[in-house]
């Protein structure tokens, strides 16, 4: 037999993800948009007693500019009316401006206001505002996960906001630049317990360096990457167009693995470990699974990452 990206998406399937994590983002996306910004707001604040997120690069900041700057202008009634209208994915300039941005500058953005609300620049949400009683149970919900959850439903609610990208027509969209990678005497190499296989290595290895020319060299051409809760991005193009969007100052630390013959003399991998995003540095590391299927020349015709349901899941290769 061999092998589609449908019938790939499938291997180990003992796998648990955090499926806790989709079901949040459902509920909260259920909440009025006043109640979506209070929910942020109070979330931010619940967060921001374990954790505090790093100021984005000048580079994505830069290129939210023009829009931070208009909101500046306004004044309290204006500005909670935008906010307003991005949690209600309304049908406005700025709504469509905020749609063709990547995820890392649309968290830029709100990191801007966030500091601006804190300053007083920007509107606060209103002393004494009360959530509905849904909203505080969602609430609930997420001071219950482990932190790379929190941050995972936390980012699904800021990029789902703004105008449907899926009703603009023909756009550019709009990310950071690519930085070059990472030097050859600057590198790390990681080490997996239980895995030698080279191109997981230079997988693990070149994400790390930025090198993403690199890490495309290891995929066949018609291979495919599913990020969590996510489907397959299919194809070298759209793969190197994600980890370039995505994937910049990503921090890889797998941990141990299982490598093991599939059909047609494919070999699949699972490995898992931490992974870290610039956002929140060292003091958020998620519990990650990647799920790898090898073909016979050693290219990667698939691979899944997974944000796992706990930490035990850490230690399952069960297949
Ligand atoms: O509305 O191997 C206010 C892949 C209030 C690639 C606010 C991967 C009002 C291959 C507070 C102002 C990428 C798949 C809002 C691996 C309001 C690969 C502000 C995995 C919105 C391993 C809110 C990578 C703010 C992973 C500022 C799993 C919110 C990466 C900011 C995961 C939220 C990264 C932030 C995650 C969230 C990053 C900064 C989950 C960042 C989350």
């Amino acid at each position: 037999m061999t092998y589609t990206i449908n019938s790939a998406r499938s291997i180990f399937p003992t796998t648990l993800a955090a499926d806790v994590v989709p079901a949040t983002t459902a509920r909260f996306n259920q909440l009025s948009p006043e109640d979506q910004l209070a929910w942020i707001w109070f979330t931010y604040l619940e967060m921001g007693k374990t954790v505090t997120i790093a100021a984005p690069g000048a580079a994505s900041m830069q290129l939210a500019e023009l829009t931070l700057n208009e909101m500046k202008k306004m004044n309290f009634k204006q500005q909670t009316q935008v906010m307003c209208d991005l949690a209600n994915r309304a049908d406005t300039s700025i709504c469509r401006t905020y749609a063709i941005w990547s995820q890392n500058i649309k968290l830029g953005f709100w990191y801007q206001l966030g500091e601006w609300m804190e300053k007083g620049l920007v509107a606060p949400i209103p002393e004494g505002y009360r959530l509905s009683a849904n909203a505080s149970a969602v609430l609930e919900t997420l001071k219950g996960l482990e932190a790379g959850q929190q941050i995972t439903i936390l980012r699904n609610s800021v990029v789902d906001m703004g105008y449907d990208a899926n009703k603009l027509g023909e756009y550019t969209r709009v990310s950071e630049p690519v930085s070059p990678p990472q030097e050859m005497s600057k590198r790390t190499q990681v080490t997996i317990e239980g895995i030698d296989n080279a191109t997981v290595l230079s997988y693990m290895n070149n994400v790390n360096a930025n090198d993403f020319e690199a890490v495309m060299a290891l995929f066949l051409s018609d291979g495919a990457l599913q990020p969590p809760f996510q489907r397959p991005v299919v194809g070298k193009d759209a793969v190197l167009r994600f980890f370039e969007e995505e994937c910049q100052g990503l921090i890889l630390v797998p941990e141990r693995g299982v490598s093991e013959a599939a059909d047609g003399g494919y070999t699949q991998i699972k490995i898992t470990g931490k992974v870290q995003t610039p956002w929140f540095g060292s003091a958020v590391g998620m519990n990650i699974s990647w799920r790898f299927l090898i073909d016979p020349d050693n290219k990667i015709f698939f691979v899944a990452i997974d944000l796992l349901a706990s930490p035990k899941e850490l230690l399952n290769f069960a297949r």
